[in-house]
């Protein structure tokens, strides 16, 4: 690539040939309508048996859903999105000091996905940050603008919160005991992607993200309220998620689909991009220990359904991810038992 980064300023006429997907890997926007019944699930709820028997529902039809009334704070998320915003605005010369290609650096910026592996590149910057434990990671994130780290701070330790109340409800939904998922994840860590996907010049030949599934448990995605960009894939068609306000993503990833035996989907999702305006999304990810060993929940097996996976460490997992490219076989395959 000629630049590091594509949030340099410059207005692009033409998408460079290196973002050129082959005609058969476009995504063929004007076939992609809008999901027009995706689950939104309020969890303000005082019934906790209603909201886990949504959840479940959502998690085996859909593999994501939206929630609301979820107890992070509206301040919250309006300065995590100023403080997003401001970042990408930062001279180029300043956000390259952060940039890396390296998916071991736990604070860097980057740009498309994995640009060492891959042969086209995503109309994607990113921003990546490990936010756990937050004192361990707070002193390396940026210092422009100058209320980056308090705000991020804040939107972490309540995302986190939230996210850990939502693993409690999927457990409970697949039958286990509401601390299971929390025991078998042990001290989980906790990333952020901040996506910035500049205005493309040709949207229909590029992805921000081609489909993908996340690597991780739980993602609790931000999306950007006035500009749509995130798609699943449903019942073999892509599927527009128009942003909802006040609203969370909430993905299903590959560990919790082998800690229920394959009955909960992490779902496919991609992120397209536009001609007209710049959009941002915010990623967290709920990623197990490194030393946890994640195989079918024991219960799920317990009537002598087979194990669709094996048992691996989440370490091992996360370095075939990073090794591979995003559009390969689908990671969670490699780890199948051989009979399933
Ligand atoms: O930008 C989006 O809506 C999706 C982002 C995403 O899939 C990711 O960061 O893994």
């Amino acid at each position: 690539m000629d630049t590091k980064v594509i949030s340099s300023g410059v207005k692009h006429s033409n998408l460079p040939e290196s973002y050129i997907r082959p005609e058969s890997e476009r995504p063929r926007l004007s076939e992609v309508s809008e999901c027009e019944d995706v689950p939104i699930i309020d969890l303000g709820c005082e019934k906790r048996g209603e909201i886990v028997q949504e959840i479940g529902e959502a998690c085996r039809t859909f593999g994501f859903f939206q929630v609301i009334n979820h107890g992070v704070g509206v301040e919250a998320v309006r300065e995590m999105t100023e403080v997003a915003h401001g970042f990408f605005k930062l001279p180029v010369e300043e956000k390259l000091k952060l940039y890396s290609e390296d998916p071991s650096k736990t604070t860097r910026l980057s740009t498309s996905f994995n640009v060492r592996k891959e042969t086209v590149h995503n109309w994607r910057d990113y921003l990546r940050l490990h936010c756990y434990p937050l004192d361990k990671y707070v002193p390396e994130w940026p210092s422009s603008p100058p209320s980056f780290k308090e705000s991020v701070k804040k939107y972490c330790e309540e995302v986190r919160e939230l996210g850990l109340r939502i693993q409690e409800y999927i457990g409970e939904s697949l039958g286990l005991e509401k601390d299971y998922i929390k025991n078998v994840l042990g001290e989980q860590g906790q990333h952020m992607a901040v996506n910035y996907y500049p205005p493309c010049p040709q949207p229909e030949l590029t992805y921000g993200l081609p489909g993908h599934t996340d690597p991780n448990a739980l993602t609790i995605l931000l999306q950007d309220l006035h500009v749509a960009g995130l798609q699943v894939l449903k019942d073999g068609k892509w599927l527009a998620v128009n942003p909802h306000p006040n609203a969370f993503v909430i993905n299903i990833g590959d560990q919790l689909q082998a800690l229920s035996n394959g009955l909960y989907k992490s779902v496919w999702h991609r992120a397209v991009v536009n001609v007209d305006k710049p959009r941002l999304s915010v990623a967290s990810f709920l990623c197990p220990n490194v030393e946890a060993l994640i195989s079918p929940a024991k219960p799920l097996t317990e009537d002598g359904s087979e194990a669709v996976y094996r048992g691996y460490t989440y370490a091992e997992y996360y370095n075939k991810f990073w090794s591979r490219n995003l559009d390969q076989e689908h990671c969670l395959e490699l780890f199948k038992n051989k009979r399933s």
